[in-house]
């Protein structure tokens, strides 16, 4: 039998990351026989069911299906918000009470030096609304621009290792934005299908952007999916570092924006998988072996953990490194959900190394 090596590889790479098993979105799943009695309710700002399960509705592959065009949306629908919330988030949402605690970033794991050629890059990041206004969807120009204005304002606190500047996409020239995005620093440029048909990309580029510190460590997206992404990266495993840098910088910029917080969903945002702590602390960490042995997703399945590409979310991994980062947001504090991520990787990475 003539095996072609690289199609075998590329087919178990796709496998690793496979969310969509053929099955329906959460949204279908969840969507009530009676659903016509709740069509007519709508929030504040005119948001109503169909707004919200509009894109698992033009994409039969979500995996999730469901966005909140305003914050309004986790209360107005709880009939479809809640059990979806609990099913990604594997919570009792009944009981849920969001917990938010940075904790001590010195208290985190480090990784074992055998382990330090396998960890290329370490990042961290948070989803965050501004009150006051919708999501992305119910945005016009003016309220666009309004909390880009906020957030550039808040920018002026951020000094030593933080100080850094502002670029407006628009700005931008394509060979700029290009390499920001191959780098890692940069949202890509309005080509998420999911997001795409949820209403995110209305009036791009107008009034999204970056900010960027001048080590490159330290990065904020505007009126991206969401209306903030405070984000830390750098190269190598110090989780330590990043988780510090993330936590000042979020201090830091809420001395001046105020973002929304619910008692029970904690920070309200977009996407349902990551209202709580927003958190997403993912590291690029080859694992060549265990895609290979096709065990990868069930095993990061069983760790609470998420594969995706090394260009992001939908994207392919490249050569057996995988961005691998927590999959749920909430039930568990900032620290709690950092630190199992970290557990979780030194696990896959004990079972590569096992692998011959
Ligand atoms: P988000 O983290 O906001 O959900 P994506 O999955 O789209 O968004 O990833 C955004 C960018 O961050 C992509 O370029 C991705 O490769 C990069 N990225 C994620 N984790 C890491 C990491 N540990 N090291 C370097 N880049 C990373
Ligand atoms: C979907 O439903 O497939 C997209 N809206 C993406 C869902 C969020 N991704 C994730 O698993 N964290």
């Amino acid at each position: 039998v003539i095996v072609n090596k690289k199609k075998t590889q590329s087919f178990l790479n796709k496998q690793a990351l496979r969310t969509k098993t053929g099955k329906e979105s959460m949204a279908q799943k969840y969507l009530p026989k009676d659903v016509w009695l709740w069509l007519q309710k709508t929030t504040k700002y005119g948001t109503s069911l169909v707004d919200c399960v509009k894109s698992a509705v033009e994409n039969p592959s979500s995996s999730v299906g469901l966005y909140a065009p305003d914050p309004e949306c986790y209360d107005t629908f709880p009939e479809i918000f809640w059990p979806v919330i609990s099913d990604y988030h594997k919570v009792d949402v009944y009981s849920l009470k969001s917990v938010h605690d940075f904790g001590d970033p010195n208290e985190l794991p480090d990784f074992e030096e055998k382990y330090a050629d396998s960890i290329i890059s370490s990042r961290i990041r948070v989803g965050r609304t501004l009150e006051g206004f919708p999501m992305g969807p119910k945005l016009n120009r003016d309220t666009r621009e309004q909390i880009k204005d906020e957030m550039v304002e808040s920018f002026r606190n951020l000094q030593g290792e933080l100080y850094g500047d502002f670029f407006e996409l628009s700005e931008l020239s394509y060979q700029e934005r290009d390499h920001l995005i191959e780098t890692h620093y940069l949202f890509t440029d309005a080509d998420d299908k999911y997001l795409n048909s949820a209403g995110g990309y209305t009036d791009w580029p107008l009034n999204r952007g970056i900010f960027i510190n001048r080590k490159r460590t330290f990065v904020v997206w505007i009126n991206e999916e969401d209306h903030v992404r405070i984000i830390s990266i750098q190269k190598g495993n110090n989780i330590k570092q990043v988780y510090a840098r993330l936590v000042k910088g979020i201090n830091t910029i809420e001395q001046t924006v105020k973002f929304v917080h619910h008692d029970k969903f904690g920070y309200l945002t977009f996407c349902p998988t990551n209202i709580g702590t927003g958190l997403r602390a993912s590291v690029h960490v080859k694992l060549p072996k265990l895609a290979a042995s096709g065990r990868l997703r069930e095993l990061c399945e069983s760790l609470d953990l998420q594969p995706r590409g090394v260009h992001g979310e939908n994207s392919e991994s490249e050569g057996g490194i995988f961005d691998i980062s927590n999959k749920v947001r909430i039930g568990k504090s900032e620290f709690d959900l950092v630190n199992s991520m970290c557990l979780g990787i030194k696990t896959l990475l004990d079972e590569e190394f096992a692998l011959q």
